[in-house]
């Protein structure tokens, strides 16, 4: 009898990176449990990682590329449906100009590594200046916080948890989502070690959260308001004298203008707009300041809403006049066996901001891309450079956008769409072909992204657990096959690019990993250079440490003669370590790590200090909402993820989770009861759904999650189906935004809430028939 097989991978559905051990009798998969001798995981896992194997068997998951007829689907094969692809798309440029064609990234791009391989070569075989992606509904304010003041997109401070003494935790909810620009698995295991030696972990949020709930003290803040928090929290500081900038104080600059900057920000004037207590906001900032280390960290809630940018420039600010940046205890960086920050930094490609505006709404360009929130406008507004063509990986913007109604309206009158995705779902139904990849476990996989994010450093390598089915395709295939098909005819860029195209298909996706981790900072030890090109190396990078040869060194296996470090790294040793490699916590690393001019740090970039005056106003504005207003934050759980994990039946089984979180106060006023039918609404629309009332919110504020709605017809999602509950986009405004950048203030808008009772004249929107009717 052959026994059972026990198969070590990472789990790829969160940011986390759980190791989890998968035991599998003959490829049926028996059990999914959390591997403890994984590095950074230790055995954690959450109840999503089952939804591994449900996605597996899932049978309503496409393999096969399909087209839109009008007798319904239909099947079709790769090859015609790669060069139908293209054709199409290449038709509406040559007519149109490039920028006809839109795309859209969605979440999962950067949990997935061929995505990640070959999406660069060919966003640029399609040329438009039409892309976006998730990031402007998520992460673009840490991002341009970094770039603007440590000179690099990717250098996001990562919370040093193992290590600090205390820790504020701001519009996170780690213990519903496990982190996010905090690769921390078992988050709740690094709070109680916390707590054992003595630290403290601190939570401000609208909501009493899971993670409030574990915290050692807990504040509400009114949404919206914690940039005027931190600029308080700042002024505490200057005020007590507890600014320390310890080892980096020669780098920094405009230490000054920060302390003139708060001066009208004081502790008392902002506790009427936050909701908290000025003598809170104070002791929190001398706590902070005379913790031995500290870190503050802040995500979704700091940076989906109207200050986001504000919010985290803040943070970091804080961070560093409290002598907690790049410190142990502190945020810090890391060093990834990949190392993206350290490549951006060497190929001078460390982001980019408003290099362009969009085109309806003069948005902002960030990182190559428009913000999401203005998608549909570029494809409704008619004029040169409206979007006739989309294209989506991984993304389901219907759901995920702000006013996902008008997405819906704006898809439905494309000229034409391809979705490389494996779901029919609420956008891809939209698709006039569908290009379906393999699922998470028929191929490898490694976190190219998230291993810039962990609060330690490791390596390690997935190997695909089935054999890809018969003629089935992975991202990085299709990516690799559309761009050939795409690339200009010219006979020279033809023959540079053909050659990329099979360097590519001869590598794959692990031979491409492969030679990404040899040549990085714990890679082997290439045998082509001379002992005397190595000394020179060594006394480069000591010597010089700014110089840009010292930055190459950096990102080569080289540096590691300077650290003193032998892990010779190769897909090949990863392979023998399926548990994973630990190359140990976080590191020192500035100054010599910044990508800025002179290696300095600038605390006061302009671009955030004109926005001070927006925040101002907020302060002098005067809110006294009305009984039936409210401010809507999100909420994610534990069993959830995005909009794409209701097709698994252990997921969503159990209560209703698509609910209005609203406060026993407010629900008394507008006569609500416990489970009653609500209505919110927007100037976009709205809701019904039921209303669960707690304590664990603050009055005037109304919590409902995002990533449901799967009513709408023409989707194969059974058991999403039955477990539909309602988009929240449906109703969030597309021009609610973070007035800087153009991202989705999802946060803190004002909606309306009311009972079925009272407003009974209100039309309802039948969302079956209205979707059927104007499906394409
Ligand atoms: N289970 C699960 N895990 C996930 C996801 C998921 O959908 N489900 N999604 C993944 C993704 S894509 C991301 S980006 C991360 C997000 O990771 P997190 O940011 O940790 O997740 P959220 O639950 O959105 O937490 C945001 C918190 O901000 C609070 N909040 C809202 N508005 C404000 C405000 O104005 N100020 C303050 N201080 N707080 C506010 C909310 O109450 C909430 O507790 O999670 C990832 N992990
Ligand atoms: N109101 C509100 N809206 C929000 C948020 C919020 O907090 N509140 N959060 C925002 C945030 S942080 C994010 S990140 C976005 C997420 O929103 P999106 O970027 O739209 O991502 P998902 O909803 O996760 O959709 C994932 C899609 O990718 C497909 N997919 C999964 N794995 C793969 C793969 O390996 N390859 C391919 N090709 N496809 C795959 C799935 O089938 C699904 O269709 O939502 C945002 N929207
Ligand atoms: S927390 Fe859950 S979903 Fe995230 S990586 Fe770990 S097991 Fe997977
Ligand atoms: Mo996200």
């Amino acid at each position: 009898m052959p026994q059972p097989q026990k198969h070590l991978r990472t789990c790829n559905l969160c940011e986390a990176m759980c190791g989890i051990e998968i035991t599998h009798d003959q490829g049926h998969i028996l059990a999914i449990k959390g591997d403890p001798g994984d590095p950074l995981s230790k055995g954690h896992i959450c109840p999503k990682a089952v939804a591994l194997q449900d996605l597996h068997e899932d049978p309503d998951r496409l393999k096969y590329p399909l087209l839109k007829t009008p007798e319904g689907w239909e099947q079709i094969s790769w090859e015609n449906a790669l060069n139908e692809v293209a054709s199409r798309l290449r038709n509406i440029q040559a007519k149109h100009g490039n920028n006809a064609v839109g795309i859209y990234l969605g979440n999962p791009t950067i949990h997935n590594l061929g995505s990640m391989l070959t999406l660069m070569p060919f966003l640029s075989a399609l040329g438009t200046s039409n892309r976006f992606s998730a990031t402007s509904v998520d992460q673009l304010a840490p991002m341009l916080v970094a770039m603007k003041m440590f000179g690099n997109q990717l250098m996001i401070p990562i919370p040093d948890i193992d290590r600090t003494d205390m820790m504020i935790c701001l519009g996170a909810n780690p213990m519903a989502s496990n982190g996010s620009l905090m690769t921390a698995p078992g988050f709740k295991n690094r709070v109680k070690a916390l707590q054992d030696r003595g630290g403290k972990l601190i939570v401000i949020d609208p909501r009493l959260t899971e993670t409030a709930k574990i915290a050692d003290e807990h504040h509400f803040i009114r949404p919206g308001t914690d940039a005027l928090l931190l600029m308080a929290m700042l002024h505490t500081l200057f005020r007590q004298d507890l600014v320390d900038t310890g080892r980096l104080t020669n780098h920094l600059q405009g230490i000054n203008i920060v302390k003139n900057m708060v001066v009208g920000f004081t502790p008392q004037k902002v506790a009427r707009i936050t909701g908290m207590k000025a003598k809170d906001i104070r002791q929190l900032a001398i706590n902070f300041a005379k913790a031995p280390s500290a870190c503050f960290y802040g995500r979704m809630g700091a940076s989906t809403q109207e200050f986001g940018t504000l919010t985290n420039w803040l943070i970091t600010v804080f961070n560093t006049l409290t002598g907690n940046l790049d410190e142990p205890g502190g945020v810090m960086f890391t060093r990834p066996a990949v190392d993206l920050p350290g490549l951006a930094n060497v190929s001078g490609n460390t982001g980019s901001f408003n290099s362009r505006k969009s085109r309806v709404r003069k948005y902002p360009e960030f990182g190559g891309e428009f913000p999401a929130s203005t998608l549909a406008d570029e494809m409704l507004t008619p004029g040169k450079g409206q979007i006739r063509a989309f294209v989506t990986s991984a993304g389901n913007p219907v759901l995920s956008l702000p006013n996902g109604r008008k997405v819906e309206k704006a898809l439905q009158q494309l000229d034409f769409m391809v979705s490389v995705d494996f779901y029919l779902n609420e956008t891809t139904r939209h698709a006039h072909i569908i290009l379906p990849p393999t699922g998470p476990l028929e191929h490898g996989h490694y976190d190219l992204a998230l291993n810039m994010m962990t609060v330690r450093n490791t390596a390690k390598y997935s190997s695909a657990l089935y054999k890809p089915m018969p003629d089935t395709r992975h991202d990085w295939q299709i990516f690799n096959e559309l761009t050939r098909r795409l690339q200009s005819h010219s006979p020279l860029k033809w023959a540079a690019s053909e050659a990329q195209y099979l360097a590519i298909k001869k590598l794959g996706d692990e031979g491409m990993l492969d030679l990404a981790l040899k040549a990085g900072p714990y890679g082997r030890q290439p045998e082509a250079l001379s002992d005397m090109q190595k000394r020179m190396a060594r006394f480069m990078y000591k010597r010089f440490p700014a110089s840009g040869i010292s930055a190459l060194l950096d990102v080569s296996p080289y540096s590691r003669h300077t650290r003193g470090e032998q892990h010779n790294l190769s897909l090949k040793k990863l392979k023998q370590n399926p548990h994973g490699i630990d190359l140990g916590p976080l590191q020192p690393c500035l100054p010599e790590r910044l990508g800025t001019q002179g290696k300095s740090i600038n605390l006061v970039p302009k671009l955030f200090m004109k926005d001070i005056v927006r925040l101002q106003k907020r302060l002098e504005r005067k809110t006294k909402p009305a009984p039936d207003s409210f401010a809507l934050i999100g909420r994610r759980d534990v069993r959830s993820n995005n909009s794409w994990m209701h097709n698994s039946e252990r997921l969503v089984k159990g209560k209703n989770r698509c609910t209005a979180l609203l406060h026993p106060d407010d629900a008394k006023k507008l006569g609500i009861n416990n489970g009653d039918n609500i209505i919110v609404s927007t100037r976009i629309g709205e809701i019904e759904l039921p209303a669960q009332i707690t304590e664990e919110i603050m009055p005037s504020v109304l919590c409902v999650p995002h990533g449901w709605g799967h009513q709408r017809t023409g989707t194969q999602l059974s058991v999403a189906e039955k477990h539909a509950g309602v988009s929240v986009n449906d109703i969030t405004d597309d021009y609610s935004i973070d007035a800087l950048t153009g991202v989705a203030a999802f946060n803190g808008q004002q909606v309306t809430v009311s009972t079925i009772k009272i407003e009974k004249n209100v039309v309802r929107l039948n969302d079956k028939r209205l979707a059927s009717s104007s499906a394409s």
